[in-house]
């Protein structure tokens, strides 16, 4: 019998110490299974005496009762504290945000939002949008651009040329969009009106300079396309861009070698506060150049300067998109920070349209 109170003894710390239903069932298997404990003893019954098994009968099923309870109850106790722990982890907090899917989390970077807005209004205005190569030869980004061959202008350019090829001709990354222009004019016939959004290269490198940046000129060739147009075209732009309803310009005589004559253009504003307003103030900022197309680059495009005239202009977009979004440095552009993306980006899905806003 004191052999009995040990093995129960032994049995209920073992239940009492199972800490999960696994390591519980090992103890029932351990003690009730075919080998455990208290069913070898209930086969020693057979070869006991009457007397002896009418003590021991009892005993060892009264053990074996008291096991299973004592099984049953650490098993609801297990069962429950199972579940308090899935509680405590697995708990949801109904109160927060919904997360966003990556297409409603990912933003538009601010130099492709401010191409959207330009090429909306333009658009609406009748112009298509071509595209060309960011890889040129010398003729189309220097020769048929008026460009003398050995003219100063070409080093103004800090031009990045490839190595040169069997033939001796050098490519180059363009310097500007220019010769999308002429391949145009190749292709096609006047009345043109295009505008061209795209990389452009220069070697030179600082806070307000990046080697690659963007731009976006504009074409116009027809029979009697005139500066008067150009300013016209050029004052609905910037007003429809800069979202004012009215708003002062200045054209200064300039010089490009695609051009005669060559102006800048300068807007109103005002930089009295923290940040730029336009449409009023008493300040000037340059913001394009433009000018009625030279008539050397009108016959390099395969057009008689005697029966067709047109303007054309170039915007730097990198610049007027720290202007119109106030951001400080040229470099966070190209910096892949996403931080500065989801702060300073754009929602996919609110595309700029003039009759839905442009900047939403
Ligand atoms: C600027 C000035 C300009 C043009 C670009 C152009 C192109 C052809 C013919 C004539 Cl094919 N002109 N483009 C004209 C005037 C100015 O850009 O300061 N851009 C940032």
């Amino acid at each position: 019998m004191t052999d009995l109170n040990t093995l129960e003894t032994e049995i209920l710390a073992a239940i009492g110490a199972a800490g999960d239903e696994a390591a519980l069932d090992a103890v029932r298997v351990g003690a009730l299974g075919k080998k455990g404990s208290i069913s070898e003893r209930m086969k020693t019954l057979g070869g006991m005496s009457a007397e002896e098994r009418q003590v021991m009968g009892p005993a060892l099923n009264g053990l074996k009762n008291a096991v299973g309870d004592a099984i049953a109850a650490r098993k609801q106790v297990l069962k429950r504290a199972a579940i308090e722990q899935r509680l405590a982890t697995e708990k949801v907090d109904v109160t927060l945000p919904v997360r966003l899917s990556p297409a409603e989390a990912g933003r538009i970077h601010p130099i492709s939002q401010v191409v959207d807005e330009i090429t909306a209004i333009f658009s609406d205005m009748g112009f298509s949008i071509a595209e060309g190569p960011d890889i040129e030869t010398d003729y189309y980004n220097f020769t048929a651009l008026n460009f003398p061959e050995g003219h100063p202008a070409r080093e103004m350019h800090d031009t990045f040329f490839f190595n040169e090829k069997e033939d001796g001709e050098r490519m180059l990354l363009r310097t500007h969009t220019s010769p999308v222009q002429i391949r145009t004019m190749e292709a096609q016939k006047p009345p043109i009106r295009i505008v061209i959004p795209g990389k452009t290269y220069r070697c030179d490198s600082d806070a307000t300079h990046s080697p690659m940046f963007h731009q976006l000129e504009g074409l116009v060739v027809d029979k009697a396309a005139n500066v008067a147009n150009m300013k016209w075209v050029l004052e609905e732009f910037c007003k429809a861009f800069f979202e004012v309803p009215s708003l002062n310009m200045r054209f200064r005589p300039s010089f490009f070698p695609f051009t005669e004559p060559s102006l800048e253009v300068d807007i109103q504003c005002d930089r009295s506060g923290s940040e730029v307003k336009f449409g009023e103030g008493s300040d000037w900022m340059e913001i394009l150049g433009c000018g009625m197309v030279h008539p050397n680059v009108l016959r390099s495009g395969g057009l008689d300067p005697d029966e067709y005239q047109g303007f054309a202009w170039g915007i730097g977009i990198d610049r007027i998109a720290m202007l119109k979004y106030g951001m400080p440095d040229l470099r966070a552009f190209f910096d892949a920070d996403a931080r500065w993306i989801s702060h300073y980006g754009f929602r996919p899905l609110d595309l700029p349209t003039l009759f839905g806003g442009l900047s939403g």
